[in-house]
Formats: structure tokens, C-alpha cells, sequence
């Protein structure tokens, strides 16, 4: 009989040290520069402005590629000053498949916007780092969020680039959770104030999923650290003590500033982000001012 080995506990280091050999410099001359439309970079590792291009009008398949290829190299793209209606925003979003329907946030326009209305009886909660509803079999591939009333001065989201994440994982953690899954679960969350009936029938709907750990981005090929701390609950085949800490360390990588940026809103921006690259904190410090956005979210692959 084995005597149980101390169970292996990780502490959070910052990566910055490492940072140098890792994301590009701001405006590097690798990157993809379209044609159709400006792209400025707002960070080394994700985020550009897109300038001359009006949301409200058809986008043809060219167009739609060179945003598509914009999308997978800044990860983040901003429209400012758009005219749009809940039926331009799914068109738009459209182009990349089929949209979601949110099963427990309230509607917008139509039935693919989510909408999140904030004020002073609605306080913000999406203050946690996340990709929006990992716990879908396939969630997103990307949100389109659209600002409609944003607060004086305050309510920025910000970002943060999940393949720099996992690149700059020490080897044996990369190691460590190569091959391995998370748990990803709603009830902690969605479940709390909902009957027992409305639960059952929701469970059926949406069982917990279990995804990598490591998941390749399907068109980048590239390896992303897919575990965000509003949805997963453990990582699979450890035990209980392993798994916290395990868990708290990769979902503190979120919180590196150097992987991040940060927006602040105008009424009118539209922001398009890929879901499967990076996770997103809506910052939460303009209660009782009323902020409300409304997202299409279109429906992604099954990570692997
Ligand atoms: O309100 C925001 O800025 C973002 C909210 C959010 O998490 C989302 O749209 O997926
Ligand atoms: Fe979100």
C-alpha cells in the first residue's frame, strides 16, 4: 500500500518577468494590415480599432474575411460611433454561424440580444473573469456587444489574450494539464434563485460539460488556457485539494495585466471579440448610473 504523497499546491507568480520573449510589440510590422478597412493596435497582445468601416450596411464575403482575419490576429476588434439596430448587430454577427440564445439572461431587440441593463436596482456582475458560457457544449465562438447607454467616465470592460496565457505557463504546468478537463457548470451562478422545477428542466438542458484544459483555437491552430473562474468548478481527476489550487492558479492567469487591455466605452462602440482566445471582466464601479449593452453571441465548435 502507497502512503499518500503530500498533494502538489501551486503558487501564482507573475509571469511579467517573462514577458520579452512572449506577446509582439505594439505595431509590429507582422501584422496583418486589411485592405478594406484601418486597423490600430491598441496593445502587444490583443485589441485593434477598426476605422472606416459602418456596421449598418451589408458586408460582403471579402470584407467578412478580412474581419475574420483581423478578428483571429487582434482578438478584440472596436467599431465607434455605430448607427445600429438589434437586427444590423445579428446580421452582422451572422457571418460567423448561428447565434445563441441565452437561456437565463433577458432579451434585447430580438431573440439573439442578451441584454444587460444595469442601474441603481441592477448592480453589475459581470466583474469576473470569463468566456461567455463555456458550459455550453459549444459555446461562443465570438460576442458582438453593442454600447447603448454607458455612465460618465466609468463601466470599461477589459480583456485579456488566453494563448499568451498558455505560452507563458511555466513547462511542467503545461506539462501538467496537457490532455486533462475542467468541469464547467451554471449552477453556482444562474441556479441560485431558480426553483427546483425550473432547475431540473434547465440541468436536462444543460449538463455540466467537461472541456480541455488546453483547448487549439480551431482556425489559429494555436494552444489557449480555456479555464475562466465564472464557470469552471474543478479540474477532472485530481483530488479535491490539488484540483483548488491547481484551479486557482490557471485562472489567476487572467489577471496578468501585461495579456491585457482595457476599453472605455461611448455610447454607440461595438465590440467584437473571439470567446475562444480571450476571456473578458465588465468593471463594475459605476452603481447607481445606468449602463446597458446588448451581445449577440454566435455559437462556436466543440473544444478540443
Ligand atoms: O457589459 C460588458 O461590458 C460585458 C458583459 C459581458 O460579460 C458580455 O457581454 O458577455
Ligand atoms: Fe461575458
Amino acid at each position: 500500500m502507497s502512503i499518500s504523497t503530500k498533494p502538489r499546491t501551486f503558487e501564482f507568480v507573475t509571469p511579467a518577468a517573462r514577458l520579452h520573449v512572449g506577446p509582439r510589440a505594439v505595431g509590429s510590422s507582422a501584422r496583418f494590415q486589411p485592405a478594406r478597412f484601418a486597423v490600430e493596435p491598441l496593445g502587444p497582445c490583443l485589441g485593434a480599432i477598426v476605422s472606416e468601416l459602418d456596421l449598418s450596411q451589408p458586408c460582403d464575403p471579402s470584407l467578412i474575411r478580412e474581419i475574420d482575419h483581423a478578428l483571429l490576429e487582434y482578438k478584440v476588434l472596436f467599431f465607434r460611433n455605430q448607427r445600429i439596430t438589434a437586427d444590423h448587430q445579428r446580421s452582422f454577427a451572422g457571418h460567423w454561424g448561428e447565434f445563441e440564445v441565452h437561456p437565463f439572461l433577458p432579451k434585447g431587440g430580438n431573440a439573439a440580444v442578451t441584454r444587460f441593463e444595469k442601474s441603481d436596482k441592477v448592480a453589475g456582475t459581470e466583474n469576473v473573469w470569463h468566456s461567455d458560457v463555456s458550459f455550453y457544449e459549444r459555446p461562443l465562438l465570438g460576442s458582438v456587444l453593442h454600447a447603448i447607454d454607458i455612465p460618465e467616465g466609468a463601466g470599461d470592460t477589459l480583456w485579456t489574450d488566453m494563448a499568451t496565457a498558455y505560452d507563458l505557463l511555466p513547462d511542467d504546468v503545461k506539462e501538467l494539464i496537457g490532455g486533462r478537463t475542467a468541469t464547467h457548470d451554471w449552477a453556482h451562478n444562474y441556479g441560485v434563485s431558480m426553483g427546483q422545477t425550473r432547475f431540473a428542466a434547465e440541468r436536462d438542458r444543460y449538463p455540466i460539460r467537461h472541456h480541455p484544459i488546453v483547448r487549439t483555437h480551431p482556425q489559429t491552430g494555436r494552444p489557449i488556457l480555456y479555464v475562466n473562474e465564472l464557470f469552471v468548478t474543478e479540474i477532472d481527476g485530481m483530488s479535491a485539494l490539488e484540483s483548488a489550487s491547481l484551479l486557482t492558479y490557471l485562472i489567476a492567469q487572467a489577471r496578468v495585466p501585461e495579456y491585457q487591455i482595457r476599453w472605455r466605452w461611448k455610447t454607440g462602440d461595438v465590440a467584437f471579440w473571439d470567446n475562444r482566445a480571450t476571456q473578458h471582466y465588465a468593471c463594475s464601479d459605476y452603481w447607481p448610473q445606468r449602463r446597458v449593452m446588448e451581445r449577440v453571441g454566435i455559437i462556436g465548435d466543440v473544444p478540443s
